[in-house]
């Protein structure tokens, strides 16, 4: 069969300018079939979970040979066929193809006719599938040539394959910098021109520090350029243009690097779904303060990461040196386990993102966004990234909202991800939970995707919807529109397996943090534990209780669960305590007739209009020995969940720094 390149794809070629600096980096070629691995047997399982299309024959069709694409039987063509329609489907729309490298232990390549052939066959295989052909190189081994193809299936004018990176580091790293050139195509000047297009707040413009989850697209054309425009009006992106001139478009999440806004930047990753994450080093600052902190979130939360190493138009060499060292350490390290390579050339980029997908894979740029160099590298690595999400439309639809607005003449928006199904426009779904763990019916009545509207959105899409009849303030961060076959209900309190990285003491029972999982953001405090107490590198099954409201949650979901410096990460296994919806109905109507009687009485309650606080304190208090909930439940009205009033119950040394 000829070799789909996400299996294993790269050649002698490659290695032949091997790596004058960092030798120690495993170059590129590493990932050839039949050389360079006994370098790292840490390296050999990276390719377990690919295809193995080496040997492959489906049923009693041979299809290994190179030259099977040459003058395939209608059989060898169905199956040619079939397997490239699963490809697509796996890869969200698109896959990597090799001709003229089979994988029955024959020599490479093939000469001119067959190449022709080859391509005919697999133009009309394309054709069968409604996708484009695209060449990402040529290259040439002891039969002839070799030649290596990107195949995406083409979308309408509305449609799009869609990706999200998000972009970590430490401050300064120049994370904004290199979003405002890719997106806006002007070079930086070193002293914060580039990143101005990129801050939402005037104190950003100020500072010069991302301090909120900012937001910009790339857009890449069928041919794998780059469809951003710069704008000589310095105005924004156009969005709705560049989405329909583009068969991919990327979405950069822009995160904080400054530690004071690490609870936002956690919220960036959990929150927003990152189908891949990259990791900003300042060349000449190196491996500093937040690197390892959010390397450790990417990886903690199975996000595969890249690492661009910036401002290599200011640093020394030996720094530079020191830098990529110090990097491949952290890599290859047990905590990590990944196989850092650096990129230095179209091929190493096609190599690295056809094996990207391995999670285990790290590729390295070195750029500069002064001078551009390497740029061109990044753009071409990331037109090859396909969505990690795949989707299935006969799911029951579930979206995580992440975001809310009030438009003038809209009314309330709310943005978010679709995690699966599918979305239309006037479907009706259940927004939830509140406070109370009730879900609402309520109706989508417009759809945009990237600011473009849309009828319909499907598992893996961001998007934002307008509802109608409800206030902003009812919804809030982490809840859900979900069909109503799915027939969600909320829950207080969970099981999770979670693993300490990091706490200057000990966690015992009672110690509150905050839990991100999926855009929810709430503190939970620790009822139980199958341990006594927990030190940094402890690993325990752990009961939670939220302290504030009820939340829509899986079990397999990962969370993370901080609280200044201390951090431990889990994945939930039990949902305990759910609420049940008509339960829930009753006390919202008895909270009502409650709530009527204060409001006769006192002149209070203004700040608690469409969230009915002291309800949850009262459910809360049925609970055995929830004082401590309560109060804190309480405390936290009105507001966004700060850790001041949590600080009571945390133990010395764990500081805020939200
Ligand atoms: N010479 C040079 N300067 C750069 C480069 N990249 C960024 N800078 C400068 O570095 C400074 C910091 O860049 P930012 O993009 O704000 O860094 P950041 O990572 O977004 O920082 P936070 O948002 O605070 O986490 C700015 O003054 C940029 O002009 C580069 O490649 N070369
Ligand atoms: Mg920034």
């Amino acid at each position: 069969m000829p070799e789909m390149a996400s299996s294993t794809a790269t050649e002698a070629a490659i290695c032949s300018g091997s790596l004058p600096v960092a030798e120690s980096i495993v170059p590129a070629c590493m990932f050839a079939p039949d050389q360079g691995r006994s370098e790292d047997p840490s390296a050999e399982d990276s390719f377990v979970d690919s295809e193995g299309t080496n040997g492959e024959s489906l049923g009693l069709l041979d299809l290994s040979n190179k030259l099977v694409l040459v003058s395939p039987t209608g059989e060898q063509y169905d199956s040619l066929l079939r397997h490239l329609r699963e490809r697509i489907d796996e890869g969200c729309g698109e896959t990597i193809y090799v001709v003229g490298m089979g994988s029955d232990g024959g020599d490479y390549g093939l000469d001119e006719k067959d190449m022709e052939a080859s391509v005919a066959t697999v133009q009309s295989l394309c054709e069968q599938v409604e996708a484009d052909l695209i060449l990402l190189r040529e290259r040439s081994d002891t039969g002839g040539k070799i030649r290596d193809y990107l195949i995406r299936r083409r979308v309408g004018e509305q449609d799009f394959l869609e990706v999200r990176v998000a972009v970590v580091g430490n401050v300064d790293a120049g994370k904004s910098t290199l979003l405002g050139v890719l997106t806006h195509g002007e070079l930086d000047n070193g002293r914060g021109f580039a990143r101005q297009k990129l801050f939402r707040h005037k104190h950003e413009m100020e500072s010069g520090r991302t301090s909120s989850v900012g937001n910009d697209i790339l857009g890449f054309d069928q041919e794998g350029q780059v469809v951003n425009k710069p704008d000589s009006h310095g105005g924004g992106l156009d969005w709705t243009k560049i989405c329909e001139r583009s068969s991919k478009v990327i979405t950069f999440i822009d995160l904080a690097g400054h530690e004071k806004y690490l609870k936002t930047t956690v919220f960036g990753m959990t929150g927003h779904l990152p189908d891949f994450c990259m990791l900003m080093v300042g060349s000449n600052a190196g491996i500093v303060g937040m690197t390892k902190e959010h390397l450790g979130l990417a990886l903690a939360l199975n996000v595969p990461v890249f690492v661009v190493v910036t401002k290599i138009d200011m640093c020394p060499a030996n720094i530079l040196q020191e830098t990529l060292k110090l990097l491949q350490r952290l890599l290859k390290s047990p905590g990590c386990r990944k196989i850092p390579v650096l990129v230095q050339n179209k091929d190493d980029v096609v190599v690295t993102a056809s094996n990207f997908s391995s999670e285990r894979v790290c590729p390295i740029f070195q750029i500069s966004n002064v001078t551009g160099e390497n740029m061109d590298l990044l753009k071409m690595f990331l037109n090859l990234l396909s969505p990690r999400t795949t989707f299935n439309n006969d799911e029951p639809a579930e979206f995580q909202i992440d975001d809310t607005y009030s438009v003038p003449g809209v009314g309330t928006v709310v943005s978010g991800t679709t995690l699966r199904g599918l979305i239309r426009l006037n479907d009706m779904l259940l927004l939830g939970p509140d406070p109370l763990g009730v879900f609402i019916p309520i109706a989508v009545k417009s759809i945009h995707r990237k600011r473009m509207p849309v009828k319909e959105v499907h598992g893996g899409q961001t998007a934002s919807f307008a509802l109608k009849k409800i206030k902003r303030a009812a919804i809030r961060k982490g809840m859900v529109m979900i069909s109503p076959k799915l027939q969600p209900q909320a829950t207080w309190e969970f099981e999770a397996e979670i693993l300490v990285l990091h706490h200057p003491t000990t966690i015992s029972p009672r110690y509150q943090a905050m839990v991100h999982c999926g855009s929810i953001r709430q503190t939970a405090t620790i009822l139980s534990m199958n341990k006594d107490c927990l030190r940094t590198g402890d690993k325990a099954s752990v009961h939670f209780r939220f302290i504030k409201t009820p939340e829509y949650l899986h079990c397999d979901q990962k969370l993370v669960f901080r609280e200044g410096r201390t951090k431990a990460v889990g994945t939930i296994t039990k949902l305990l305590q759910s609420v049940s919806t008509q339960a829930a109905r009753a006390q919202q109507s008895r909270s009502q007739a409650s709530k009527k009687t204060f409001r006769e009485g006192a002149e209070d309650a203004a700040g608690s209009a469409g969230r009915p606080q002291s309800p949850t304190a009262t459910q809360v208090s049925l609970k055995p020995g929830s004082g401590g909930r309560r109060r804190g439940g309480q405390r936290h009205r009105g507001k966004s969940l700060n850790t001041a009033s949590v600080a009571s119950a945390v133990p010395a040394g764990a500081t805020d720094t939200s």
